[in-house]
């Protein structure tokens, strides 16, 4: 430790840790906003973060009912990573993905961004064939993406069980290296402490109850702390997206569902991928204090509870076991769900709602955390410029009755 640091320790400790300074100011609503964003999540936060760097809009509000990153942003699995299968999404995600590897200097904020690699497991000639498809597919688009044999995938993970005899035997796989994970809280943190340092209001405790609307036109938001008036309204509301639609006056073709994931007691590091398997049904990554991060699917029901049940963590469970035998006398921590905003085709909404002024970016489901930063930046355009990101376009809520649906069911292997 130098000496410089040193001093730095002993002056942190004598102050005990007060007197720290805000990330972000927290302030009182004003009366009227040039956009008003609703949800300080990831996508809220981004969303607002580049309107005002890159549109240079200055009235920018984010109005969030509870606290910054508390819905899905700080409750979801860290993965990130653009090896989806259409081309539509394919640049998008990618995009994404470009902007998280400058974010942390972009952002001044260590967002922990840890490319470590994501491999998709295959089990039956079926998977091993689609994946096939997938990988060329993501290729064509410009994006990483490779097939993996068993031995190479144990060079990986080299606790893996590789048995056939077993009950879904482990025949290949895909690895896209560039994929990997971030920390979520610093992502939602450093969006935040960025965009306020731009001049952005970051108001908490603030519950968006009901819109002001004539003419078939927004001109603000009712909330908790009153009336709030802009022009330019953007709903980023992840699970509550039907909900405020509700309150608007329209419906959304959106099911809101529990997500779970958990974490174990901390072990020493053994892996150093995130590996996910769509057959046996789990996924699982290593976190850098050494806990096991397992997921699997959504609660087969629709609901606004943010804890699901037992039985997808019974079964995500069996299933790391099945996968990692010598994982059997591992203690689970503690677990959490969220509430995910899951469209039919399994693709975001975003773009125009059926009012002026009123913007939807929504419908992310089970995978927008790796979206974060292309979904706030693509919105932002589309909100300055009232004319949807190029990116943007396909993912309008028109879709759904042109029947141009983007179907990425099978991007997140596994079944959501
Ligand atoms: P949120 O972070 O949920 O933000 C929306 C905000 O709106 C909330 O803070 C909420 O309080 C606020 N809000 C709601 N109603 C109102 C109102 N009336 N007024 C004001 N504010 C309101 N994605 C990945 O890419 N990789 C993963 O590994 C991954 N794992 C996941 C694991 C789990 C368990 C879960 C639940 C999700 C996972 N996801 C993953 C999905 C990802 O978390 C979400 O798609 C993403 O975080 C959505 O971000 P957001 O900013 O839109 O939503
Ligand atoms: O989109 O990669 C993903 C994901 C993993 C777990 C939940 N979503």
């Amino acid at each position: 430790m130098t000496r410089y640091s040193a001093l730095n320790l002993l002056r942190e400790a004598g102050r005990l840790h007060s007197g720290w300074p805000e990330a972000w100011s927290s302030r009182d609503p004003k009366t009227s906003y040039d956009v008003i964003i609703v949800g300080g999540g990831g996508h809220g936060l981004a969303t607002a973060y580049y309107l005002a760097k890159v549109h240079k809009i200055s009235r920018i509000a984010v109005l969030e009912k509870g606290w910054i990153g508390g819905g899905n942003t700080g409750r979801n699995t860290t993965i990130i990573r653009s090896n989806y299968l259409w081309d539509e999404s394919a640049h998008l995600y990618d995009f994404s993905l470009r902007l998280y590897e400058g974010l942390s200097k972009d952002l001044n904020f260590n967002i922990m961004l840890s490319q470590r690699g994501v491999i998709n497991l295959a089990h039956t000639e079926n998977e091993m064939r689609e994946i096939q498809r997938r990988v060329n597919s993501i290729r064509l688009n410009g994006i990483d993406s490779e097939i993996l044999t068993p031995e190479e995938i144990k060079h990986f993970v080299p606790i893996i069980n590789l048995s056939n005899k077993c009950r879904y035997p482990i025949l290949g796989g895909s690895i896209q290296q560039r994929g990997g994970v971030a920390r979520h809280d610093a992502v939602a943190w450093g969006f935040a402490r960025a965009a306020s340092k731009l001049g952005v209001d970051i108001i908490e405790n603030c519950e968006v109850e009901g819109f002001l609307i004539s003419n078939g036109q927004v001109h603000g938001v009712n909330t908790n702390r009153g009336i709030i008036k802009s022009n330019k309204v953007g709903l980023v509301v992840s699970g509550h997206a039907g909900v405020l639609a509700e309150r608007a006056g329209f419906r959304l073709p959106i099911e809101s569902k529990p997500l779970q994931a958990l974490v174990s007691e901390p072990l020493k590091p053994f892996f150093n991928v995130v590996l996910m398997s769509g057959k046996v049904h789990v996924y699982l990554s290593q976190s850098d204090r050494g806990e096991l991060v397992m997921g699997a699917g959504t609660d087969s029901y629709n609901s606004y509870s943010q804890n699901g049940s037992f039985q997808v963590i019974e079964q995500m469970m069996a299933s790391s076991i099945e996968l990692f035998p010598v994982l059997s006398r591992l203690k689970v921590m503690r677990m959490w769900g969220g509430i995910v905003d899951v469209c039919p085709d399994a693709s975001p909404i975003i773009g125009f709602s059926p009012l002026k002024n009123l913007y939807l970016n929504c419908g992310w489901g089970t995978g927008g955390f790796k979206a974060t930063p292309g979904s706030g930046y693509v919105f932002a355009h589309t909100i300055a410029h009232e004319e949807p990101h190029d990116l943007a376009a396909p993912f309008s809520l028109k879709r759904f009755s042109s029947g141009a649906l983007i179907d990425e069911h099978g991007a997140a292997a596994v079944a959501h």
